[in-house]
């Protein structure tokens, strides 16, 4: 049985180059998560959403960014939502920020893991943005809090970086939590 879900991290316009808040080469995963969604091998493939309030707790830490009914919060024009089931939205409460699409920083559920629950989803692919922070986030409790069999498939992700140790402490981070960290992303 084919019981392994997509995880679309955060394709937001304002994760993009030239975006509030841009991540490098960050559309450089785009294609590729374009055709894992269309190659067949998930039962489902669910897209998070980051969907701040205009006065959200995020913007002491970061520039505004992904503002709810925004263009900067819609995703990005060659992102194919054809092979897309579900959209998760989070970081919407005003005092509480949302980095993994599971449950918020006071560990309110987002609807995630109660969506592939309902589904029989045993196993996830995590992708997208960014791998220091809302990828970290979502891997480790896709394979602690939502005891899911984890990987994230590098190739199909980028970090923000604001150290050079930033990416690779989140990779370890994220091995530490038993998520199964690929070097390529044809699986
Ligand atoms: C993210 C910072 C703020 C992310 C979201 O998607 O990784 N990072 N909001
Ligand atoms: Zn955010």
């Amino acid at each position: 049985m084919n019981n392994r879900a997509l995880i679309i991290v955060d394709l937001n316009n304002d994760f993009m180059p030239g975006g509030a808040l841009a991540v490098p080469e960050a559309d450089q995963v785009i294609p590729i998560i374009n055709d894992l969604a269309a190659n067949g091998n998930y039962a489902y493939v669910v897209a998070t959403q980051d969907w701040h309030p205009l006065n959200h707790s995020s913007f002491a830490t970061w520039p505004l960014h992904c503002v709810a009914g925004s263009p900067g919060a819609e995703f990005h024009p060659l992102f194919d939502q054809g092979k897309v089931h579900a959209i998760v939205r989070k970081g919407f409460d005003t005092d509480v920020d949302s980095y993994s699409g599971f449950y918020n920083e006071r560990g309110e559920t987002n609807g995630l893991a109660e969506l592939l629950k309902a589904r029989g989803i045993t196993r996830v692919d995590v992708v997208g943005l960014a791998t220091d922070y809302c990828v970290k986030a979502t891997a480790i409790e896709a394979a602690t809090l939502a005891a899911l069999d984890t990987r994230v498939l590098l190739p199909a992700c980028r970090g923000v970086g604001l150290t050079p140790e930033d990416v690779p402490r989140a990779i370890e981070a994220m091995r530490e939590a038993g998520v199964e960290v690929m070097e390529e992303a044809h699986v």
